[in-house]
């Protein structure tokens, strides 16, 4: 236990004992962000996975600050120390048996050896080698080859470095890739935290601390996502942006694309249909592509083919010194339309109902490690449930989860890590600057993606607080000019009397837990206080509603009849109850209902979790509950009610794409 902080720069000092309260190379540089596209393998790209195992250590140092001290990025992390193999993406809190890990607070290291194709590093014609991680948990300071090449902030987004000078300036083709960690949380960091320090020399030992945090998931650690290698020319395509428009026949692509490397180039672009065929063309950086009888993106359930995506061929020619270059670059176009109104949400024109869950990216061993064969499980899960949706809660997902959804149809709420923020010190300036940074590198990330609906800026935050006003006023009118083509909004537990940023918001998206952590035990006030509920906030605000949570927890295999709080009967009850409401009210201006949650999950240790939140309707092995067959009935029901197509069998949902 204990830890060392981020405090000033990675190559400046760093406090023996821990926090500073405010993390190095926090960047306000907001407009002018390169982009950030997926790095795909195209005729002219190549790509180099660095997965598996790394060196790994954790810096057990009083001050946590042994591997700045001694420069442990200078020479073989097994020069400095000793190190044990840690694979790469995984946590790496649950790899050993050693219960320090499991809770280690402060810098951890970890160290990839990695040979480079030789042609990568010819001089011309001038490679361009980026390193990208799709995410490392929370802040973050990475060298090659000893030479420090970039810093970033926050666990759940992607970020790179290019790194051909300093590879090229090293001998040989042998690049050493080290990477220092560090998951300490502060009242400014997405999500908060704050480390307490036990000074009562009768109850605790000396320099003792933990890290409180004001969420319900384990705070798991490590590098996450996958990171590669990737190449480009010297000129090449930075960044895409894609938005569409369509009528009743004809649809348009509006595009943005962003070269970097010289002002003297060309851009040609087609636009591909599913079966290779170019349906529209283009040129220059920027322009319109008009697609007659356009395949529209459908949502899951909603259309025969859903999740329709054209490809968009990106070419650009650019004329150097030495030679002609050529990049090209391939992204998936979906074409859709999204509108909000005072009483539903329209996709492509048509009353889109969300009945979907919210997930967590978390499961045994691995923690919030990717993991394809977790992935699919969990996609084939939601088919078969006939869920049409779900939420990031509460941190933005891999991109490989989001390009399923994309190819799915699977409709998302698209959450930042904005979790946990309670209290006022966390909703001043310093959190706001970074909120928006945030928002904008999830925007970079995510602004091409068809199955992303909405933002979701916050889950429960202290909304209520005289700070929330001009708090979510700018982080939502921030996050609407960024991206005008999506509604913004966020999660609220707040009174709707009381709420400051519920004003600012296109949906109204709210919490509630009536007979679980309200009424304990008694099912019978669901009726009355979830009708109130919707009322009360319909009558404030004239915005459509989505229930984006509910649930209670159930022990797998516990039983009670008369259901009793965590028996696999109550928590089938207690949907049935809130369920009849739903029915009523989406009728009106109920646009949604996630159930908490899809699967049970890690948390801190505490009276009131065994093992964790089971309000999973799966649990964390991901078999079905009791709920889950109660859950999958309705969700069938509902898509076969609302869509225009024949009724689809429940069973073979993995027929449907
Ligand atoms: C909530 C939170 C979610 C928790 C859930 C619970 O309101 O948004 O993160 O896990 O309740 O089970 O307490």
């Amino acid at each position: 236990m204990a830890a060392a902080a981020p405090g000033g720069s990675a190559a400046g000092l760093f406090p023996l004992l821990l926090l500073l309260p405010l993390l190095p190379g926090r960047s306000a540089a907001l407009p002018g962000m390169p982009g950030m596209l997926f790095p795909r393998d195209t005729p002219t790209r190549e790509r180099k996975e660095l997965g598996g195992l790394w060196s790994f250590r954790a810096d057990l140092s009083p001050g946590r600050n042994a591997g700045f001290a001694q420069r442990w990025y200078q020479q073989p992390l097994r020069q400095t120390g000793p190190v044990i193999d840690m694979p790469v993406p995984a946590s790496f809190n649950d790899m050993t048996q050693d219960p320090s890990l499991e809770n280690y607070i402060g810098w951890v290291w970890y160290e990839k050896e990695v040979l480079l194709p030789a042609r990568w590093l010819q001089d011309p014609p001038h490679t361009r080698v980026v390193l990208r991680f799709g995410s490392a948990h929370y802040y973050a300071v990475v060298w090659v080859n000893g030479e420090q090449v970039v810093e970033h902030e926050g666990g759940h987004l992607p970020f790179e470095a290019d790194i051909s000078n300093v590879i090229r300036g090293s001998p040989g083709t042998l690049c050493r890739i080290t990477v220092a960690l560090n998951n300490t949380l502060t009242p400014h960091t997405l999500p908060p935290g704050s480390i307490q320090y036990m000074t009562d020399k009768t109850r605790y030992p000396k320099n003792y601390f933990v890290q409180n945090t004001r969420f319900d998931f384990f705070n798991y650690a490590g590098i996450h996502r996958p990171v590669v290698l990737y190449t480009t020319p010297s000129v090449y395509i930075d960044d895409i942006t894609v938005t569409t428009t369509s009528s009743e026949h004809v649809a348009l692509v509006q595009y943005k694309v962003s070269v970097v490397g010289s002002s003297a180039y060309s851009l040609s672009l087609s636009l591909r249909d599913q079966e290779g065929k170019v349906v529209a063309t283009g040129d220059g950086p920027q322009g319109e592509l008009k697609v007659l009888n356009p395949n529209l993106w459908w949502p899951y359930l909603m259309h025969e083919n859903p999740g329709y995506l054209y490809s968009l061929e990106v070419k650009m020619q650019a004329q150097v010194a030495w030679a002609s270059l050529e990049d090209v670059y391939t992204l998936p176009v979906g074409i859709r339309t999204v509108h909000v109104t005072s009483t539903q949400f329209l996709i492509n024109g048509r009353p889109f109902y969300f009945h979907g869950v919210n997930k967590h990216e978390d499961a045994d061993i691995r923690g919030k490690g990717l993991d394809w064969a977790l992935i699919m499980k969990d996609f084939n899960l939601l088919r078969w449930l006939g869920a049409n949706s779900f939420r990031t809660s509460h941190y933005p997902y891999a991109e490989e989860i989001m390009d399923l959804c994309d190819a799915y149809g699977i409709v998302v709420i698209d959450e930042s890590p904005g979790v946990g923020i309670k209290l006022p010190e966390s909703l001043g300036n310093d959190s706001l600057s970074h909120h928006m940074v945030v928002m904008q590198e999830l925007i970079r990330r995510d602004k091409n993606r068809p199955s992303v609906v909405m933002w979701s800026v916050a889950n429960e935050p202290a909304s209520e607080l005289p700070p929330a006003d001009f708090y979510f006023r700018k982080v939502i009118s921030y996050t609407k000019a960024l991206d005008p083509s999506r509604p913004v909004t966020f999660v609220t537990e707040a009174n709707y009397a009381l709420d400051r940023g519920a004003p600012y918001v296109d949906v109204i998206c709210v919490n509630s837990y009536f007979s679980w952590y309200h009424d304990p035990g008694h099912l019978e006030v669901i009726p009355l206080q979830l009708t109130a509920q919707f009322e009360n906030w319909y009558k404030t605000y004239q915005k459509p509603i989505i229930q984006s949570e509910y649930g209670a927890d159930s022990v797998p295999g516990l039983h009670s009849d008369p259901p009793l709080m965590f028996s696999e009967e109550y928590q089938k009850a207690m949907l049935k109850e809130y369920h009849a409401v739903f029915d009523k009210k989406r009728k009106e201006y109920v646009i949604g209902e996630l159930i908490w949650n899809f699967a049970d999950f890690m948390t801190n240790q505490g009276t009131t979790r065994v093992l964790g939140n089971k309000k999973g309707i799966f649990t964390r092995q991901r078999q079905p509950k009791a709920a889950a067959f109660v859950l999958r009935e309705r969700y069938w029901k509902i898509a076969n009610e609302s869509s225009c197509l024949p009724p689809v069998k429940t069973s073979h949902s993995f027929c449907l794409k």
